[in-house]
Parts: C-alpha cells; sequence; structure tokens
C-alpha cells in the first residue's frame, strides 16, 4: 500500500476510535413561542436586549433560512417533536384547547421516545400544547419526556391574572380566554398549582432545568431536555428581576427574561462540564402575533406574521450552539423544524422510527460541507386542506404563492394582505418571488416586463413540487378536530362542580 493511502487509513482508524469513544451528545431544544424573525439583536431588532442569545448567534451556526412546519403553534410543536408535517400526524386545523378531546396521538414517536431508546434521559418544561386530554393521556410524561414541569397549552387559554409582580398593579393587555379553568402548572401529570404565579414560573423553571443538567451531568448520564417557553407570547410577564428592565416595553421584557433562562442553561452545562458534549438549539414555533401591536413581536423586514403563510409567518430565527464542534458562522441554507428529529438520530446513532419522515438528517449542514439536503420548503396554513395542498412552495431562493390569506393574528399593520379580512384568494399562475434579492416578497417577478425563459423554469418546477408533495401527503385524523369538552379541562380540585370556578388552589410547591 503505498504511504499516502496507509497514512489516510490511519486517520480514518482514529476518527472512528475517537468517535465511537466520544458519549453521544446530550441534546438541548430550546423553544421560544410567537417569536418573530426580526425580534433577537443579533437578528437586527434595534431596541432588544438578547444578550445570552446573541452570545449562542456569535459562537454558533445562525440560520437567516430556517423555518417552522406551520404558521400556529400546536402543529409547529408537533412537527419539531416527531420530524414529520401535522397534517400525518393530525395536529390541525389550528391549536389545542384545555378541554380538547385530542392530542399529538401516542402512536408518533417523539424525539424524546428516540432518545430514550439510546439510554437517554429526557426532560421537558414549560408550554406543551400537544394536548391534555382524558387523565392526561396525551401529556409529555406519556410521549417520552421522564420529567415534566409546566402548563400544558397557551397561557393566555385561561383567564388573564397574576401576570406581574412589579408594578403589582400592571393590568392585563386583553383578557385572554374567560369561562375556561385558570392556568394549571403542572409537574409530570399532578397539577401543583392552578392559577400559577407567573413571577414566579421562569425562575421555577430555571431552577428545574439546572437541577436535571447538574445532576444528569454527575451520573454521567446522557440528556435530552426541551425548554420551551411561554415568553414571549401574548399576554407578556416577567418577574421582578426583568420587568421594566428593557427598552422595548412589555414585550422587551419578557424577551429578556426569555435570554435570561438561555444564559441560565448554558451556564448549567458550562458549570457541569458538559458544554462540548451538548447540541443547544434555539428557534421558535411561528412568528410574532401582529395583532398585539407593540406587545406583538416583530418580523423585521419579512412580510406578515403569525397566521399566514408569507414569510413572517413561518421564517425564525435559529440557532444551532455546540463549542468545539460547531464552528462559529452564518448559514443561508434551508433548514426546518422538520430536520431536528433525524439530525438528532444521526448524531447519537438512534435508529429512524418505521415511519414517513419529512426531515433531513442536517449532519453535513452543521458539521461538514455547510451544504443542506433540503432543496424545499413547504408552507402550510393554519387550517390545511387535502383539496388545496400547500399554500405556498420554497425551491432554492424562489418562492411561489399558490394560495394566499390573511389572519387576525397577523393584524394591525398597514400591509392588508396580512389582515384576518383578506380572504384565501388562489394564484394561476402563483405569485413568484425571488427571496434573496426581495426577502419582502414585494416585486412578483411574473409581473415583470419581461419574464425570461429562466423563471418559466422555476414556475414549471415550483408546479411540479407542490403537485408531487400534494399527491404524496397522507392526512392523519383531525385531532383539534374531535372538539373539546370541559370536564376534561385540568382542575386541582377532581370535585370541583360547577366548573371553573372551583379549580382555584394554594400552590402545593
Ligand atoms: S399559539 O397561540 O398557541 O401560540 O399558536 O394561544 O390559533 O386560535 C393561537 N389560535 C390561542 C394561540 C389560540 C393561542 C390560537
Ligand atoms: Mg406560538
Amino acid at each position: 500500500m503505498p504511504a499516502q493511502g496507509l497514512l489516510v487509513l490511519c486517520q480514518v482508524v482514529i476518527l472512528a476510535l475517537l468517535s465511537s469513544a466520544r458519549q453521544p451528545p446530550n441534546i438541548v431544544l430550546i423553544f421560544a413561542d410567537d417569536l418573530g424573525f426580526g425580534d433577537l439583536a443579533s437578528y437586527g431588532h434595534p431596541s432588544s436586549t438578547t444578550p445570552n442569545l446573541d452570545k449562542m448567534a456569535a459562537g454558533g451556526l445562525r440560520f437567516t433560512d430556517f423555518y417552522s412546519s406551520s404558521p400556529v403553534c400546536s402543529p409547529s410543536r408537533a412537527a419539531l417533536l416527531t420530524g414529520r408535517y401535522q397534517t400525518r400526524s393530525g395536529v390541525y386545523p389550528g391549536v389545542f384547547y384545555p378541554g380538547s378531546r385530542g392530542g399529538l396521538p401516542l402512536a408518533e414517536v417523539t424525539v424524546a421516545e428516540l432518545l430514550k431508546g439510546r439510554g437517554y434521559t429526557t426532560a421537558m418544561v414549560g408550554k406543551w400544547h400537544l394536548g391534555v386530554g382524558p387523565n392526561g393521556m396525551f401529556l409529555p410524561t406519556h410521549q417520552g419526556f421522564d420529567h415534566y414541569l409546566g402548563v400544558p397549552y397557551s397561557h393566555d387559554q385561561g383567564p388573564c391574572r397574576n401576570l406581574t409582580c412589579f408594578p403589582p398593579s400592571t393590568p392585563c393587555f386583553g383578557n385572554c380566554d374567560l369561562g375556561v379553568v385558570p392556568v394549571p402548572l403542572l409537574w409530570n401529570q399532578t397539577i401543583i398549582e392552578q392559577p400559577l404565579s407567573f413571577p414566579r414560573l421562569q425562575p421555577r423553571y430555571v431552577a428545574f432545568a439546572r437541577d436535571f443538567i447538574r445532576a444528569c451531568a454527575r451520573h454521567n448520564q446522557p440528556f435530552l431536555l426541551y425548554y420551551a417557553s411561554h415568553h414571549t407570547h401574548y399576554p407578556q410577564f416577567g418577574s421582578q428581576e426583568y420587568v421594566g428592565r428593557s427598552p422595548r416595553g412589555p414585550f422587551g421584557d419578557a424577551l429578556l427574561e426569555f435570554d435570561g433562562a438561555v444564559g441560565h442553561i448554558l451556564q448549567a452545562l458550562q458549570e457541569s462540564g458538559v458544554e462540548n458534549d451538548s447540541l443547544v438549539f434555539f428557534t421558535s414555533d411561528n412568528g410574532p402575533e401582529m395583532m398585539r401591536m407593540s406587545r406583538g413581536g416583530s418580523s423585521g423586514h419579512l412580510k406578515c406574521g403569525k397566521g399566514t403563510t408569507y414569510e413572517g409567518g413561518m421564517r425564525e430565527p435559529a440557532v444551532a450552539y455546540w463549542p468545539g464542534r460547531i464552528a462559529p458562522g452564518v448559514t443561508h441554507e434551508l433548514a426546518s423544524t422538520l430536520d431536528i428529529l433525524p439530525t438528532v438520530a444521526a448524531l447519537t446513532g438512534a435508529p429512524l422510527p418505521n415511519v414517513t419522515l419529512d426531515g433531513y438528517d442536517l449532519s453535513s449542514l452543521l458539521f461538514g460541507s455547510r451544504k443542506s439536503p433540503r432543496q424545499a420548503v413547504f408552507y402550510y396554513p393554519p387550517a390545511p386542506s387535502q383539496l388545496l395542498g400547500v399554500f405556498a412552495v420554497r425551491y432554492g431562493k424562489y418562492k411561489a404563492h399558490f394560495f394566499t390569506q390573511g389572519a387576525f393574528h397577523s393584524d394591525t399593520t398597514p400591509d392588508h394582505d396580512c389582515h384576518g379580512t383578506t380572504p384565501l384568494m388562489a394564484h394561476e399562475p402563483p405569485l413568484l418571488f425571488d427571496l434573496e434579492s426581495d426577502p419582502a416578497e414585494n416585486y412578483n417577478l411574473l409581473q415583470a416586463e419581461a419574464v425570461g425563459p429562466d423563471v418559466l423554469a422555476v414556475l414549471k418546477e415550483v408546479w411540479l413540487q407542490k403537485a408531487l408533495f400534494d399527491r404524496l401527503m397522507e392526512f392523519g385524523e383531525s385531532q383539534p378536530g374531535r372538539g373539546s369538552d370541559p370536564s376534561l379541562e385540568p382542575c386541582c380540585s377532581p370535585r370541583c362542580s360547577p366548573k371553573p370556578s372551583c379549580c382555584s388552589c394554594a400552590s402545593a410547591s
């Protein structure tokens, strides 16, 4: 064998030995709520204060073209945890409610279940929003999480109460949902406080996350931590440490507190000596809720926000952070929350579940060639249908809208295309944008004076992509469509009648 070949062989053997000796990495998923593309200082916001997320962005791989699978919450979370479109798992239309009969089907394989199979310890903190159901049958502890501390749905899905401690009389911005039970705090499947105290919420979450990280590290036990914050969803809240501390007002304070949680998590990893053995991935579930005006988030220069299939509804800030393994930088490659499960499977050697997956292994993008295997992104509205299929397709730098529709969640800015009163419109031919030269989706290429043959070729390709995607998509039975039953709403006093007024108990912790 020539010397050169021998050298290469030796290197391969050494690398293989090193990688087999290395423990599989800990996985930390940090998920923000209704946080837009333009909300972080590191994504250009002029008055946000986000030092810890910015530190992650500077020290990790920051994405400019990262997408969630839905412009609303429950479907986006289902896709994050399963690597499959919400249409397959049945998490459509819309979102779950406190008394929803349905939930993420137990047959779906979550990233937590995947990692349990590899000997990981798993914990979730925060907003679940994938169903509660009879006897809590859809809670995280039934979907692969060993431990859970959190609120199983949005914190506006109950009456607005106990939001801020300073100043104590800060009024709610709106009423949230009246006529349902007060928002509960769960530990595994037990309600430990109802209504919960929001000023105390994040300090509790952080303590739980820190204790979990420390305990796992001490036992040399690989772990998954899924931290799903309620910040920066409406109504904003904050603890004494953060309220009034941001130049951006109540949204900025909530964001600052969320950023503080990120700092505590990174610090716990570092102090436990596992920072270099942990992949931390941060992103958000859907775009900003512009109907809350300056108390909603910002999609930056992107069009519209939550509830729409414009860029502002689904393009999200995202960072992959792993000191020593992921070289710092910025990527413009396409990626999605759908890609997290296949990537985590590849990193940990977990076998992929034997179901149709919609994500790609991003290992080459994170550690190697810096190229993404993903060529296309498909945009479903909050209420997908088999009849219409996907509303839009991104293929490379191009995006075609076959259908557009406004959303009340994206009301109040001067752009009427975003508003809830703007009806469903079909576009044949589609609206076609070049998202590299025109990320704001302002200039339809097909309205240009001269449409070149290259644009016609793109048109053909996106049409083909849509037709193929829609034909292969299999819709699962709608879970939110199973409706709600008030008797299923979580209640701290089991024989309480009539609900919801008697579901109010002092803290048990
Ligand atoms: S979401 O926000 O859960 O972050 O998507 O809190 O779409 O009808 C969305 N919705 C309550 C919400 C209702 C939410 C809806
Ligand atoms: Mg959300």
